[in-house]
């Protein structure tokens, strides 16, 4: 299915869920949505929305640079069911409730599509809010006529592990939007879905890139997908035989919507930061065709002038023209002959880095967004090659351990616990092992043999997650929900039961 197609409707469980324990699993969670949704609201939801987490392979903090990355969709998946209503007595509202209540209690919004999120309160409800403002804003964007704003029932359900980066906002933003767009009688196509989903996130504060909404609504069962931007496209990856991808979590939250303004907003910035400078030093903007806005601008900027004047490695250029040193604020508005307050002004939660941040790493940063968007289509190269999986394994895991050093070293997105899981994953028998998602806490993906599969996870037992067992971190009994093996799993449905 090409992103353009329409959302999936279905009417089974089994033409999303598949078979054996995962269909168990799901026969049982919408029953208990079902059955829930009756006591809460008195009546029966109309519909289901579901969309994935991800694991991204490959590829980190480069989406926001226009660069493709190599994620695929996880079975882990948020649930929105969702009925109309409107009792007739006062003014329409929107009530989310969550099927746990004491973990996540319910909320009441107006249905007005330009309320504002609060982003301070950080309510996980606020996700389903962005998907909400989104369909609105893209029906605005599309010019066609809004339609009346009507209440809105809504149950969820969520499975995938919060702040773990397996984008468990991105599938509450993605099944809400999908939830709204039926109730509201509106059809979209996945790619649609998609780009608004990504933009209506940002009301959250987080500067995000497009790739954890695009995974989530064009997955497809079995495949692993190399994403594209500008414009969304999504390629088939098929991942070699004779290799799991095992997710482990460090236990350490990387909640984005609390640091976001400190971490990885502060990346963003400092991306930002290098491209500008690297146009000022030295790239001869004058005969770009193209407004350069990203790092990967620049990059295809360089090969348009490598045609006439010699290969141009980016990464070399930017260890020409940006120093290794930390620039401090003054040296770049010196060199940019601009301050930064109005450089960024067009993205407040921007300029609340600035004013936090002391001094920028430009050249390490670049040096990693150049590095890792190379590194992705080196591993898409090894998966599509018909090397023997004696000789593609090793190299892809090669590649994920470059990539995690990239990230620890030069964009410094990894922190002690992290570091610890992916040393113990190795020496537990994995051929790669790195950081995934935003970092700062979150999980670790592996590439370990297929045949060792068991024994890795005994071994991540013992040398990492007993210790916090007996801290009382977690209990040894669910050690299934810290890790796991992981299949390519299928992406966003309706389902109508
Ligand atoms: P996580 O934190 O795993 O949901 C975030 C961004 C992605 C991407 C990765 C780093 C959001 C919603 N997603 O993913 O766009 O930049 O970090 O590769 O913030
Ligand atoms: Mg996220």
């Amino acid at each position: 299915m090409a992103s353009d197609d329409l959302v999936p409707i279905f009417s089974s469980l089994e033409d999303v869920y598949g078979d054996g324990a995962l269909l168990d699993e799901a026969r049982y969670r919408y029953e208990r949505l079902k059955s829930t949704f009756r006591e809460l609201y008195g009546q029966e939801p109309e519909l289901y929305a579901r969309a994935p987490g991800r694991v991204n392979l490959i590829g980190e903090h480069i989406d926001y640079e226009g660069y493709s990355v190599l994620p695929m969709a996880i079975r882990q998946d948020t649930i929105v069911a969702i009925h109309k209503h409107d009792d007739g007595q006062g003014p329409p509202t929107l009530k989310i409730a969550n099927i746990e209540p004491t973990k996540f209690k319910s909320c009441c919004f107006s249905t007005d599509p330009l309320q504002e999120v609060n982003e301070s309160q950080h309510l996980w409800a606020n996700y389903f809010l962005c998907g909400y403002k989104g369909v609105f804003e893209h029906l605005v964007s599309k010019g066609t006529d809004i339609p009346t704003q009507i209440g809105l029932n809504v149950l969820v359900d969520g499975t995938v592990p919060i702040g773990a980066g397996l984008s468990s906002s991105a599938a509450m933003v993605c099944s809400s939007a999908i939830a709204i767009m039926m109730a509201l009688d509106l059809r979209f196509s996945k790619k649609e879905v998609s780009e608004f989903a990504c933009t209506c996130e940002r009301h959250i504060g987080t500067q995000s890139g497009g790739m954890d909404q695009a995974i989530s609504m064009m997955a497809k069962q079995g495949v692993a997908m190399l994403i594209d931007f500008n414009p969304i496209r999504g390629t088939d990856v098929r991942l070699p035989q004779g290799g799991t991808f095992v997710i482990a979590n460090s236990l350490t939250e990387s909640n984005k919507a609390v640091t976001a303004a400190v971490n990885y907003n502060n990346r963003v910035v400092e991306c930002h930061l290098a491209m500008v400078l690297a146009v000022k030093l030295g790239i001869p903007v004058e005969e770009a065709t193209t407004t350069i806005s990203t790092l990967s601008d620049i990059e295809k900027l360089c090969l348009s002038f490598s045609a006439s004047q010699g290969s141009f490695d980016p990464v070399f250029a930017v260890q020409v023209l940006l120093h290794e040193e930390p620039y401090m604020r003054e040296e770049v508005e010196a060199l940019l002959k601009n301050d930064l307050q109005s450089l960024m002004q067009k993205s407040p939660s921007s300029l609340a880095v600035i004013s936090a941040a002391k001094q920028y790493k430009l050249f390490q940063r670049a040096k990693h967004v150049f590095s890792e968007a190379r590194r992705v289509h080196l591993f898409q190269e090894v998966v599509e090659s018909n090397r023997s999986e004696d000789e593609a394994l090793p190299e892809l895991g090669d590649l994920m351990n470059e990539s995690h050093s990239s990230c620890n070293l030069l964009y410094e997105c990894s922190c002690p616990e992290l570091e610890e899981l992916v040393d113990v994953c190795r020496k537990s028998g994995a051929l790669g092992a790195r950081l995934t998602g935003a970092g700062w806490g979150g999980c670790v993906v592996a590439l370990v043999k297929e045949t060792s599969v068991l024994s890795f996870i005994l071994s991540l037992k013992e040398k990492f997650f007993h210790s916090r067992t007996e801290k009382g971190l977690i209990k040894s009994d669910n050690l299934g929900l810290y890790v796991f093996a992981s299949k390519p799993s299928s992406g966003a449905a309706v389902l109508k039961l």
